[in-house]
């Protein structure tokens, strides 16, 4: 049994004091902390294997590569996919979205084509779609929210029509915190023989996922918020979606033969991954998997979840307080009457407390809310209840000086 306390030891740089105070990190849904097994694989990885991968026939090279294809190996395991070769590692989330819009946008999409995302969406699930829109003249259509901030699934039902060629959506939200009703929204997808994008960015840290339960098409992740490194992520994707999609990038890895009249791709998952991959990074990835495992993701998930469900409490006694949404998540944004969002934030820092304050990178959700921004308080694995405390009474002063 591993204790908050034990926890908090893996991870060396909570250790530090900020404008000094000791350093209480709610930005977790921004990037987590990296524990010291990560930074070790990293530093082992450039003192004891480094060489390129697939392609030498030499000792260290054939480490190099056993170590990131076994990598791949435990991110299938994690995320429940049924195959290894339908692990495609990307830079991020939005790479691995990007790479869907792209691929199979310009595969299976033609002009007048719809595509649904919602209102809650990250740029990230925005942005690839518009440029996609200009590319080829496809059209969103977007799920509306009902007057909790949950997605409206009887919207959702009506939007779909005989131009429908693709649903992306986020699991959770990371600016409301709130899990989205995915294998629902799947399940209505494929009544209508329409695939489902999961922007698992904001889920895969904080709850169970498998990708075969759900019958998703295709799901990204980011290492990065998930206790790995930055630079690496995921996407999942059916077999039988990615052997169909023409590739991403061109290069190197992801061909079989190349000549100047004609160039054959390689087999998944090389052919979606062009050129060096960061395999540093994937191996690191697999570490901090590993040591999601051996904590336990629902352990992680119900420790997150008394913390929001703790601080949305305390939260709720301050006046004027408005909270967005219901979170259940790990993470809860909010506002204190007219005070700016930025006020609060550097307030809190000050108090060594980091928070994220803005529009979260969902600037429509802003919209929709009628308002700039949010104060945004997100937990992880390592995260106390006196963190909680102490964010409360850094909120109480806050109030007091800007209230
Ligand atoms: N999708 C969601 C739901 C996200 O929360 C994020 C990052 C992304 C996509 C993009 O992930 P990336 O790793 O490719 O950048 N979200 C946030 C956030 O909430 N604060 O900083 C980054």
């Amino acid at each position: 049994m591993f204790t908050t306390d034990d926890i908090r030891k893996e991870f060396p740089i909570l250790a530090q004091q900020v404008h000094g105070k000791p350093l209480v990190y709610l930005d977790n849904a921004a990037t987590t902390q990296k524990p010291q097994c990560v930074i070790d694989a990293i530093s082992e990885v450039y003192t004891t294997y480094n060489a390129n991968v697939h392609r030498g026939v030499h000792h260290l090279s054939q480490v190099a590569t056993e170590a990131m294809e076994s990598a791949r190996t435990t991110v299938q395991q994690f995320i429940g996919a049924e195959q290894r070769h339908e692990i495609i590692f990307t830079r991020g989330t939005t790479e691995s979205i990007n790479l869907v819009a792209s691929s199979f946008g310009e595969t299976f999409l033609k002009s007048g084509d719809e595509v649904i995302i919602s209102a809650l969406e990250h740029h990230s699930n925005i942005v690839p779609w518009q440029l996609l829109r200009d590319r080829i003249g496809i059209e969103l259509r977007i799920i509306p929210l009902t007057e909790e901030c949950s997605l409206d699934l009887e919207a959702y039902r009506r939007v779909f029509n005989e131009r429908t060629k693709l649903v992306s959506v986020a699991h959770v939200s990371n600016v409301l915190g709130i899990t989205n009703p995915i294998k629902e929204i799947i399940d209505i997808a494929h009544s209508h023989d329409v695939p489902v994008l999961i922007d698992g960015a904001q889920s895969t840290p904080h709850i169970k996922v498998d990708v075969k339960e759900l019958d998703a098409d295709f799901f990204a992740l980011s290492g990065h918020k998930v206790y790995a490194p930055t630079g690496i992520g995921v996407l999942y994707g059916k077999e039988k979606w990615l052997e169909a999609m023409r590739p991403y990038h061109g290069g190197g890895e992801m061909i079989k033969s190349v000549r100047f009249e004609k160039t054959t791709y390689n087999e998944l998952p090389y052919k979606f991954e062009a050129g060096t991959p960061d395999y540093t990074g994937i191996i690191a990835l697999g570490k901090a998997l590993e040591w999601v495992n051996s904590i336990g993701i629902e352990k992680i998930a119900a420790h997150e979840h008394a913390l929001t469900r703790y601080a949305v409490e305390q939260l709720q006694r301050i006046e004027k307080m408005r909270i967005f949404g219901n979170p259940d998540g790990a993470a809860v944004s909010f506002l204190i009457g007219d005070i700016h969002p930025a006020d609060i934030g550097t307030i809190l820092d000050h108090l060594g407390i980091a928070v994220r304050t803005g529009h979260h990178c969902a600037q429509p959700l802003m919209d929709y809310l009628g308002i700039p921004g949010t104060v945004r308080a997100s937990f992880a694995a390592y995260n106390t209840k006196e963190e909680v405390d102490i964010l409360i009474k850094g909120i109480q002063r806050a109030v007091k000086m800007f209230g």
